[in-house]
């Protein structure tokens, strides 16, 4: 067993593998930049280091700080949350090579992973549905004009080392193409140093369904059902929940093993997501993170596990403390992700708290590392909290999460809760039909105005 642990993360993820850390008997180790001296996590941590100035470049995403900070205290495994290093490959390399563990996947899946087109290979032959598109890389137009050809349009030109929605360029007809081709190409050379890019059949109105899963890295792995985080804005996740509002449990059932499967084929160690496209009952595999998500808590709820308790279990090479038959959905999950942004436009809005309350009772879940008196902090994500509710069902978790907003005070900064409160009376939301696009249309329609 580990008995300390180093969380390279802030805010409310780093609160959260503290937690876990600690009712598991681990002391945790916090890291910190000069800008997070006074930080929730650092106060709840057992120990911190300084380990930069305010910019992530030279703090969090700090690599010899970081281990020098294992070194100082002693911690003997390092959990990177999500976003800075946590899917970073030549990271998790540099870690196991000083003798430390890295609280997640292998740095080989981490990689097979970053690379899009690899990902994708890799996944197809595994068995998991692809969208239709190129075998591997496009190398020129002749290239993307015969598969064109072949797949009919529109169509989706994406980088290979892009994801997340950087890096795609859509083409809806022959005429569309050369010009998707080339700027997707040329955007993906100067955002990545790589201008490799793939061609997919453009689905116009999918959902984004993802399933969660877990290995233990021996060959065995589970899957968590699915989540529904179609409600986006310029690729940033609003709302998400689980299960799946328009999943059904034959469908879940099927796409769940497929993926469980998939990674128990390839020993896959910890958490992971699937991301899929989802249009006329049909499952489009897009990319695989290999991280703990934002919005692993709606999975939580409903199955009533810890996952970065799992995370740690597996990383010590312990079992999973469940088979999949030991998973049963339990009700129905909502996440809003609460950021310190002023509509409509979603500035950044950072500065003083002046008072908070966190909303509780029975289903409800806060995980925030603010406090009353809090500085955000202008140089990181807009998160501040993330308010999950649980209910018997999806009218019940909905009714929830207008209760707990009603109760949630953030006074001082400008936040997106008002965006909640507007949705919460959308009938299209009420009754769960909404895809990818939905949100945007929305914002136009009725926050522009
Ligand atoms: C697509 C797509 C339509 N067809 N691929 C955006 C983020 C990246 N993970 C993949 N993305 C998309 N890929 C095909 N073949 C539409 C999107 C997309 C999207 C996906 C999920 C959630 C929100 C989105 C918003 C715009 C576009």
């Amino acid at each position: 067993m580990f008995d300390k642990i180093l969380v390279a993360n802030r805010g409310e993820i780093a609160l959260r593998v503290i937690r876990a850390a600690r009712e598991m008997g681990i002391a945790s180790v916090a890291v910190h930049s000069t800008a997070d001296a006074d930080a929730m996590h650092v106060r709840m941590a057992d120990e911190s280091v300084c380990i930069g100035p305010p910019p992530s470049s030279e703090s969090y995403l700090s690599i010899p700080s970081i281990i020098a900070a294992c070194e100082i205290t002693g911690a003997q495994a390092i959990h990177p949350g999500y976003g800075f290093l946590s899917e970073n490959a030549n990271f998790v390399q540099i870690v196991e090579d000083h003798g430390l563990t890295f609280v997640g996947p292998s740095a080989e899946h981490i990689r097979i992973m970053g690379d899009k087109i690899t990902a994708k290979d890799t996944m197809k032959a595994l068995g998991v549905p692809c969208v239709p598109g190129s075998e591997g890389g496009i190398a020129d137009m002749a290239a993307a004009k015969a598969l064109c050809a072949e797949i009919g349009f529109p169509v989706i030109v994406k980088a290979t080392a892009g994801g997340g929605g950087r890096g795609m360029k859509v083409a809806r007809d022959a005429s569309e193409l050369e010009k998707a081709f080339l700027t997707a190409r040329s955007e993906a050379k100067a955002a990545f140093g790589n201008d490799e890019v793939y061609i997919e059949k453009y689905l116009t109105t999918p959902r984004h369904i993802e399933v969660q899963v877990f290995g233990d890295g021996k060959g065995r792995a589970v899957h968590l059902g699915e989540r529904d985080c179609s409600l986006q804005r310029r690729h940033q996740k609003v709302l998400e929940e689980a299960p799946g509002p328009c999943i059904t449990e034959e469908e879940r059932a099927r796409i769940g093993k497929i993926c469980a499967d998939a990674c128990a084929n390839i020993s896959y160690r910890g958490a992971g997501t699937i991301e899929f496209l989802y249009e006329n009952g049909e499952f489009f595999f897009i990319e695989m993170n290999t991280r703990l998500q934002v919005e692993h808590p709606v999975t939580e709820a409903i199955f009533g596990v810890d996952l970065v308790q799992e995370q740690i279990r597996v990383a010590e090479g312990l079992p999973m403390s469940f088979t999949q038959d030991d998973l049963r959905i339990n009700g129905h999950a909502i996440e809003v992700r609460i950021n310190a942004e002023k509509l409509p436009d979603f500035a950044p809005r950072p500065g003083r708290i002046t008072q908070f309350h966190a909303p509780g009772g029975l289903g409800v879940r806060m995980d925030s590392a603010l406090y009353d008196g809090y500085k955000i902090p202008p140089y990181y994500d807009s998160l501040i909290a993330k308010l999950i509710v649980h209910g018997i069902d999806r009218p019940a978790a909905l009714n929830r999460l207008a209760r707990a907003l009603g109760e949630l005070i953030v006074d001082g900064v400008d936040t997106t809760v008002p965006l909640f409160h507007a949705l919460l009376q959308e009938e299209d939301i009420q009754r769960g039909i909404y895809n990818i696009h939905w949100l945007e249309r929305w914002l136009e329609t009725n926050l522009r105005a």
